[in-house]
């Protein structure tokens, strides 16, 4: 089935998956889409990284949520549906439905990884009794329906945490926020999680762990591919690389091939050059103002913006600019 990845249009999850691998390994240079290393191996591997000494963000933004979650309370309609984009264990919304589980209706954690949004909903009803949970499976990069019951409530807010907005290519940032406003209709409002500009050495030691956690978390992606795609990934010749590329504002992942070899997967050859590099993951780092910028130009509003004391993270909201401020001449 796997060998159809080339001939035609992919039509389930299996085939994609299939058929982005093969198109990534076959490019020049390499890549593969980061969304795939969020099997359930790899998103126990990224829980783990959350609690790595060197990769803040995670705490940063906790800490963030936790110290603001009141303020957040009020920027949140009464009766609201609560949508999270790439929800994963819902350790964030805990804090938001905390302080506003009275105004909440409804919370829809979205998640690519469906063992993880299943198990995590069945841990947070009894927690929310008064809070319809409605997990959806979904890739959040392409546009899928919300559960009848969500649209029902008179307003819907987004949720956005954990600097995801940075594994997309600025331009699919944008169009990511156009999307949303579509998805969260009239009078929407969107909190986003952005992890900011900020020291080089800080940046890579968050993404070069001593641990060996994040290698780890990244070479998961040739052993998912090993397993569900028929592949022969020798994972011990294979290298992660990461660093932060101040001209373009990111973090750059890689997997380098430490010899010259042939790989099979889903039927195809691929070769690897001594050295030669897959490109796994950027992670755009942003300014509150630059992600504001973004967010005006796809629609949205700012409303709010908080960051930690050595402002390495920020939570901003934004509300859907569909009544525009009236002007003098117009
Ligand atoms: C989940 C995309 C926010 O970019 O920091 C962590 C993923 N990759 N360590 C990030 C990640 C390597 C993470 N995001």
């Amino acid at each position: 089935m796997v060998a159809l990845a080339r001939s035609r249009r992919p039509q389930n999850a299996e085939e994609r998956f299939a058929a982005d691998v093969i198109g990534g390994l076959t490019a020049t240079p390499k890549s593969l889409p980061p969304k795939y290393f969020y099997d359930a191996i790899g998103s126990e591997l990224f829980e783990r990284i959350t609690e790595l000494p060197e990769y803040y963000p995670t705490r940063c933004e906790m800490k963030i949520l936790s110290d603001h979650a009141g303020d957040i309370a009020q920027l949140i309609p009464q009766g609201s549906a609560l949508i999270e984009f790439g929800s994963g264990s819902s350790k964030k919304a805990r804090i938001i439905l905390g302080a506003a589980a009275s105004k909440l209706a409804a919370y829809v954690p979205v998640d690519i990884c469906r063992e993880m949004i299943e198990q995590e909903a069945a841990e947070l009803r009894p927690d929310f009794p008064s809070v319809k949970v409605l997990p959806v499976s979904a890739d959040i990069t392409q546009m899928f329906p919300l559960p009848p019951e969500a649209k029902a409530p008179p307003l819907r807010v987004g949720f956005f945490p954990g600097s995801t907005i940075g594994n997309f290519e600025p331009h699919e940032a944008a169009a990511f926020l156009s999307t949303a406003a579509k998805l969260l209709g009239a009078r929407a409002r969107l909190i986003v999680g952005v992890d900011l500009v900020k020291a080089t050495d800080v940046l890579n030691r968050a993404y070069n762990d001593k641990a060996g956690v994040t290698a780890k978390f990244n070479l998961n992606l040739l052993k998912r591919i090993n397993r569900e795609l028929g592949g022969n990934f020798r994972l011990e010749c294979f290298e992660h690389h990461a660093f932060y590329n101040c001209e373009q504002n990111r973090i750059e992942m890689y997997l380098a091939s430490m010899k010259r070899q042939k790989v099979k997967v889903a039927g195809e050859t691929i070769d690897f050059r001594v050295g030669e590099t897959i490109h796994t993951e950027n992670s755009y780092k942003y300014s509150v103002e630059s992600l504001a910028a973004l967010a005006r130009g796809a629609g949205w509003r700012p409303l709010a913006a908080w960051t930690d004391a050595r402002k390495y993270f920020s939570i901003q909201v934004f509300e859907r600019a569909d009544e525009r401020p009236l002007r003098a001449a117009e």
